[in-house]
């Protein structure tokens, strides 16, 4: 089989460069390792950035998300006994939306499988080759048929743990990495959200988020140790410790879902090896507290499907050369801001009285200067992208 366009992965990165490529006459076949039912339930990211709601719509596929979708004015700073807001809105003009990442996954599956475009789920042994040649190949099976996709170019959006980085020579890459000494434990609850807006909350017992995904569903985080094990939390001592460090009422009720999520900053440059090219999770991983790895995603497809219209279009490579330094430039920004938040957050183990009381100082300077709280606000909802 032949393709112009191989791309690894059906996270939110393979999929929105996948209709992005289609709406401009570009074949393309996504491969992907799990069932279309698992990628589908995969709880994840919640908040998109304005421009990520605006990539969405542009391309047709925002329309559930519009109905369905919970705008999001601002968020609230709990801490010291207090809540203070952040207005997005006052500060910035703009607003993010919630809508959970399963949900755009959903709805750009639809889209792909209503134009009747190659989309393969369950691909065993998927492996990467002769990206450093004009004719790279894909080698996967399918109920243990091996099979081969020829193609001009590999989109590596395979996620942390995918195989596209892990096939460029270790000594061509330059990997930045942090890793926390906390984790996140997540759940999933049927409980109407217990704030009209997100809550982040820097608690002495540690740090706690309040999110949702619809009226009837919320989303809560605790700080825990990263290897801990989310079934020795019992659902009552969870509602119990997310009262203590959120300071609100919060009802609680039944708990679908309970995860916990390692933290680590990680970004390996460049972006492209030959004519692999990697985008998301794949190249860079944030930690969640700025909720900005799936916003990230998007980005760089959005860069990756413009550099792919011009080369097709023009036959300029151009775009595609400086694919690499346009997206870092932007994922460097957002990893400091990522960074920024987990550190102004969370209890770090190490700490001392002095590290605290100068977080604690930071939030009282954040919450009462418009200069600091415009920037938080203007990161949070999404820099510019890249032109
Ligand atoms: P994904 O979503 O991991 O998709 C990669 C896909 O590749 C598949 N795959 C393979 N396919 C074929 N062959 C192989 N060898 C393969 N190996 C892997 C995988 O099965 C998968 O389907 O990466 P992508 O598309 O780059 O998207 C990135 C986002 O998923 C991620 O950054 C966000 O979820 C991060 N994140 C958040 N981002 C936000 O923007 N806002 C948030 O509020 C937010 N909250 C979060 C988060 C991530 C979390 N976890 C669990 C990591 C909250 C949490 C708890
Ligand atoms: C979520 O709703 O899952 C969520 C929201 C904000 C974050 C991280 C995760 O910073």
């Amino acid at each position: 089989m032949r393709t112009q366009v191989a791309i690894i992965g059906a996270g939110p990165a393979g999929l929105l460069l996948a209709h992005l490529l289609y709406q401009h006459g570009i074949d393309c076949v996504v491969l992907e390792a799990r069932s279309r039912e698992y990628v589908e339930n995969r709880v994840r990211a919640g908040v998109l950035e304005h421009q990520s709601v605006d990539i969405l719509n542009a391309a047709g596929v925002g329309a559930r998300m519009m109905k369905e979708g919970l705008l999001h004015h601002g968020i609230h700073l709990n801490f010291g006994g207090e809540s203070h807001r952040i207005d997005f809105e006052a500060l910035t003009g703009r607003a993010v939306m919630i809508y959970g990442q399963q949900e755009v996954v959903k709805d750009l599956i639809a889209a792909r499988l209503a134009a009747r475009q190659p989309l393969i789920f369950e691909a065993d042994s998927v492996s990467v080759h002769d990206f450093e040649s004009d004719s790279p190949q894909v080698r996967y099976s399918i109920d243990g048929q091996a099979r081969t996709l020829e193609c001009d170019f590999i989109a590596g959006c395979d996620g942390f743990h995918g195989i596209c980085r892990s096939s460029i020579p270790a000594a061509q890459l330059n990997v930045f990495e942090r890793v926390y000494p906390f984790a996140w434990l997540g759940i999933l609850a049927e409980m109407p959200p217990a704030a009209e807006e997100l809550i982040y909350a820097n608690d002495d017992r540690g740090f706690a988020l309040l999110s949702m995904r619809s009226p009837t569903v919320s989303r809560l985080y605790l700080q825990c140790h990263p290897d801990e094990d989310p079934a020795k939390w019992s659902d009552d001592q969870i509602w119990g410790e997310l009262r203590t460090r959120l300071h609100v009422e919060v009802p609680g009720g039944p708990v679908l879902q309970k995860s916990v999520t390692p933290m680590r900053s990680f970004v390996a440059e460049p972006m492209r090896f030959g004519r692999l090219f990697l985008a998301g999770d794949a190249a860079h991983i944030v930690p969640p507290t700025g909720a900005k790895g799936m916003n990230l995603a998007i980005a760089d497809v959005q860069v990756l499907a413009r550099g792919l219209q011009a080369f097709y279009r023009e036959g300029s490579e151009e775009d595609l050369s400086a694919y690499s330094a346009t997206c870092l430039s932007r994922v460097w920004k957002v990893q400091r801001f990522s960074w920024w938040m987990t550190s102004l957050l969370h209890r770090f183990d190490d700490e001392t009285p002095f590290d605290h009381r100068r977080q604690l100082a930071e939030l009282e300077y954040l919450v009462t200067s418009r200069a600091a709280a415009q920037s938080l606000a203007e990161n949070y909802v999404g820099l510019p992208l890249a032109h």
